[in-house]
This record gives C-alpha cells, structure tokens and sequence, in this order.
C-alpha cells in the first residue's frame, strides 16, 4: 500500500474543506468514520419510472470476450493456486468513499452513517473467505445535483472523479449516485488501471444501500458484486455478443459452471444444461436476487487475488 503518497495531500485537502464549504455548485461535508468496511445494463440516463424492466436491469460492467482474453495475458506469469497454498495471507485494502447527494434527505441521496456502517460490515463479511478486509478511510459528503444526477453520462463521470479520487492502484474509490434504476452499479477493472488511473473505482446507486428502497437489491449485495468486478471477477453468464455459448472461457474461472443466461430472482436454472452444474445462483457475480447471493468460489478467490498483485500491486 501507498498511504504515504497519498496522506498529506487528503489532510490537506480536507482540511481546507473541513466543515461545509460551499464552491460554485459544489459542497463538502467531512463525513464520520463509520467502523470498517450492480449490478446492471441498460441505457444511460437516470428515470424514477420503477422497475418495469428489471429483467435487463443489472451492472454496468460487460467486458467482451476478447476484452476478458486480454486481461488474462498479464496473469499468466503470476503464481498459481493460492487456494492450494497451506497459507493465504490476509489483505487489508483502504476504501474512500463518496457521497454525492442532491440535498440532505435519504432519497436525495445522503446516505446515513449507520446504512454505510452495515454496507461495510457486509462488504467485509462477503470477502471474508477471501481474507480480504475493507478498511474505511473516509466518508465525504458532497451536495452535488448535476453528478448525483447524471453520472452516468461518461463526461460527468470522468470529471467527478477527476476532482475527488484519491490514492493509487491499491485504493478503492467508492462513489454514490442516483444513476438510473436499471443500473445498479458500475466498476472498473484491475487491468484498466494503467490506461485510465484516474477513472478507476466504483460507482453506485445510493438505493442499493443496505435497507434503501430498491427492492430485492437492496441488501449490500451489488457493492460486493461490483467490488468483485474491481478485484478483476467478471460476471458467471456470457456477455451478450459472446459466441462462445457454454463452451468457451467465460469467466476464466474454473470451479463456476458454464451459465448462458443470467439468473433473475432467486430461481435455480441451468442454461447450460449439456454442462455439469447448475446456474450459480448464490453467486455474487451472477445477477440473483441480494437475498439469494452467498459466495465467491475459491476458484474466484484465486483469480482476485493473482489480479491485485498483478495489477494493483498488492504484494502478500
Ligand atoms: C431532495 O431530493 C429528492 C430527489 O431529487 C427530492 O425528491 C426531494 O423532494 C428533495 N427534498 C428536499 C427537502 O429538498
Ligand atoms: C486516510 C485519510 O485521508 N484520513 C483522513 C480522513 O478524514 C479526516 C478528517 O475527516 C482526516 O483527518 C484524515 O487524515
Ligand atoms: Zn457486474
């Protein structure tokens, strides 16, 4: 880890905004320490027209298959089967968090302490077969209409996090906006560091807090989905525009079975029924209900951690 690089000039900047102070359109507010600690598709902009669609609804995260090929390339010289090791040692990684709201009411975005206190809680609790521990640094709260609205737009997304992320590769940057209700969720990959360090972290829906309004996701369980699309997981269904169907590499992860199509609800299929093993439906990287999601696979575990020393140079 890097807080050396990154420590004095977060105090400074927060010590100059400590308290409210209001820019242009723009107003911090330091946030408390809480303890420690989408999925998605569909169209851009944000619509409070429900979840008529929640069949497409999902993260916003589709790697094509060549994209997932790619990233491979750099793992293949790391070491292999953690999971076979005697040992796995215990990571510990920084979060920042970011709360753009619209005004201070819970709909208009400003999450309270004691639902970010559960989402970390379980957060931890979900990567804990990974020995991975999610330390929170910092909540900021920014009064901020324009993203809270429209991040979702590539524009507004890029200059938000412009201003706001802190910390190098190893850093998990977490922001929380309105996006649309189709979208619950965005995240970076570990390998798209190198080409865009500054766009790299997680965006939210502010609904999928533990106990907010987006029914049947409102668990915690997108953030775990989406933080393991930032350890380098890809979703357990084929992509659409996969050919592969059920025989290809899918998510380059061996113990998940093949699975075509991706689950709704908590309802157990097998897409790829001329395969062993059914749907992962207690997958986190599935698309189930939060209720119905338990689980990364070791064979998942391996992959994230042979991801975050490659690419996020997470030495253990
Ligand atoms: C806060 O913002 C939400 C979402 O835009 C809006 O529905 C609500 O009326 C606002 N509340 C106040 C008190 O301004
Ligand atoms: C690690 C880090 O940046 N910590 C900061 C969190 O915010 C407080 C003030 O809210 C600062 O004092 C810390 O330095
Ligand atoms: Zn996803």
């Amino acid at each position: 880890m890097h807080f050396s690089k990154f420590f004095p000039l977060l105090s400074l900047w927060l010590g100059a905004t400590s308290n409210v102070v209001a820019a242009p359109s723009f107003e911090f507010k330091k946030g408390t320490l809480g303890p420690l600690s989408g999925h998605g598709s569909g169209s851009g902009s944000p619509d409070d027209t429900g979840l008529a669609k929640r069949e497409s609804a999902g993260c916003g995260k589709h790697p094509s298959l060549k994209q997932r090929a790619a990233g491979m390339k750099k793992l293949q010289g790391m070491r292999k089967s953690h999971r076979n090791n005697q040992k796995m040692s215990e990571i510990t990684l920084p979060v920042h968090m970011f709360i753009i709201a619209t005004n201070e009411t819970e709909e208009g975005g400003w999450i309270p302490d004691s639902r970010i206190d559960e989402q970390m809680q379980i957060l931890n609790d979900d990567f804990a077969n990974a020995l991975i521990t999610w330390e929170l640094l910092n909540v900021t709260r920014i009064i901020h209409q324009e993203w809270f609205e429209g991040v979702n737009d590539n524009k507004l997304d890029a200059q938000m996090k412009k201003q706001l992320r802190v910390g190098e590769a190893d850093v998990l940057n977490i922001y929380t906006v309105e996006l649309s209700r189709k979208i619950f969720g965005y995240a970076t990959l570990p390998e798209d560091y190198d080409d865009d360090p500054t766009g790299d972290g997680v965006v939210m829906n502010y609904r999928t807090f533990p106990g907010a309004s987006l029914k049947s996701f409102n668990e915690g369980r997108t953030l775990t989905h989406e933080v393991g699309h930032w350890c380098g997981l890809y979703h357990t269904f084929s992509e659409e525009g996969d050919d592969e169907g059920c025989d290809g590499d899918g998510d380059f992860v061996d113990d998940t079975p093949p699975q075509l199509i991706a689950t709704r609800g908590c309802v157990p299929q097998d897409s790829c029924a001329d395969h062993p093993g059914q749907d992962p439906l207690t997958n986190f990287m599935d698309y189930s209900d939060d209720s119905c999601m338990q689980e990364f696979t070791p064979g998942q575990v391996e992959r994230m951690r042979n991801e975050l020393e490659a690419y996020r140079e997470i030495e253990y």
